[in-house]
């Protein structure tokens, strides 16, 4: 639409979006936007719900191994809620005009980006609360300002999933008290747990300010509020008392804060390992993939049942679904 307008039209589109974007307005589905911005959308929101529906993996591996039934019902719901949040992710992402089998297409073809995190393996119970606590409570740290993005489908799906994030970190600081408050063994499963997380879980705020080429034109549309750089800051400001109330130690030693900058000085993050896992070296990486294929592979006679089943309704059973489902949205 945009390739057939007249130079003067363009700009004045151009200008009620700049407009829009300097007020703090939300830009909505039905509005003109710029195609680098849509592009952007399009790539962090898909990358998002992608990294939901992989992030159901590392801990699914623990739910038939729950330590008490109590510990697997709540293991379940956190990994259902996480196919939810997968599920208003992409919805939202179809709204800027992208179908969701096409993303699903990029995910299964290993060409889409989802988190480095979840290409990370959990061989103890205690991976549970190390999870919990330093995954979610990144995702918090950086999901909260998300919630004020500029892009309308995006910040309000991301209100619900800030609720659900954050009963997930305490439910994984939860576990990791208990252990730190059962045996030694118990106390050791758990200090492993945050060694073996800690530098992956800082490493989910992207690459460093001035290695990030998105960031810039991502604050300048108010999509991202705060730099990647900031980000991580904020998150180990929240660890380091979390960490002593746990009785664990964040696996730092250089770790401080540095009074006169008003920064936490750490040690260097190992970029390269950063780098390979994004390149698809990481230790879980082909795994996590081919795991993401055979559900799909083995899901294809439910989709195609509820294809068929759709197609044998009759004409009025469809429309009155359909009336069903829009008064639903209107009562919502
Ligand atoms: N992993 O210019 P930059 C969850 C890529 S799931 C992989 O800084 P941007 C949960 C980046 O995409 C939460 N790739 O990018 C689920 C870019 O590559 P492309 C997941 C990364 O977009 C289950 C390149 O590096 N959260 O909470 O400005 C259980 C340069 O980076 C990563 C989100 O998706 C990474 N860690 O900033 C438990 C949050 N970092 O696309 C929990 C939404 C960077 O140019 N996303 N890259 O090829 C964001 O906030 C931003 O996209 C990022 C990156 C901060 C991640």
């Amino acid at each position: 639409m945009t390739e057939t307008m007249t130079p003067d039209a363009q700009a004045e589109l151009q200008a009620e979006f700049d407009a829009l974007i300097a007020a703090d307005q939300r830009i909505e589905p039905r509005d003109w936007m710029p195609d680098a911005y849509r592009r952007t959308l399009i790539r962090q929101i898909s990358q998002h719900a992608h990294s939901e529906i992989i992030g159901m993996q590392p801990e699914g591996n623990w739910i038939t191994r729950a330590p008490s039934l109590k510990r697997k019902a709540i293991l379940m719901a956190k990994v259902q809620d996480e196919a939810g949040h997968g599920l208003y992710l992409y919805a939202a992402a179809q709204t800027l005009g992208i179908a969701r089998d096409v993303m699903t297409q990029q995910l299964i073809d290993g060409k889409a980006r989802y988190s480095s995190i979840f290409n990370y393996p959990t061989p103890t119970w205690a991976d549970m609360g190390a999870i919990g606590w330093l995954v979610d409570g990144a995702a918090i740290c950086n999901q909260v300002p998300l919630c004020r993005a500029s892009y309308g489908p995006y910040g309000r799906a991301m209100v619900r999933i800030c609720k659900e994030e954050s009963f997930h970190q305490r439910q994984g600081f939860e576990i990791l008290l208990t252990l730190m408050q059962g045996s030694e063994a118990q106390r050791e499963m758990a200090q492993d747990a945050v060694n073996r997380w800690y530098w992956p879980s800082l490493m989910m705020f992207g690459p460093p300010d001035d290695e990030s080429p998105n960031s810039a034109q991502s604050m300048a549309w108010k999509i991202k509020r705060f730099s990647n750089d900031d980000l991580r800051q904020r998150f180990i400001g929240m660890l380091v008392p979390q960490a002593e109330a746990l009785g664990v130690t964040l696996p730092d030693p250089e770790l401080r804060w540095d009074e006169e900058n008003e920064r936490w000085i750490t040690s260097e993050i190992d970029w390269t390992e950063f780098q390979e896992v994004l390149a698809g070296r990481g230790p879980m990486n082909a795994y996590r993939l081919q795991h993401r294929r055979d559900a799909h592979e083995d899901g294809a006679w439910v989709r195609e049942a509820a294809a068929a089943y759709a197609e044998k309704r009759s004409p009025r059973e469809r429309s009155e679904t359909k009336r069903g489902a829009e008064s639903d949205r209107e009562a919502a």
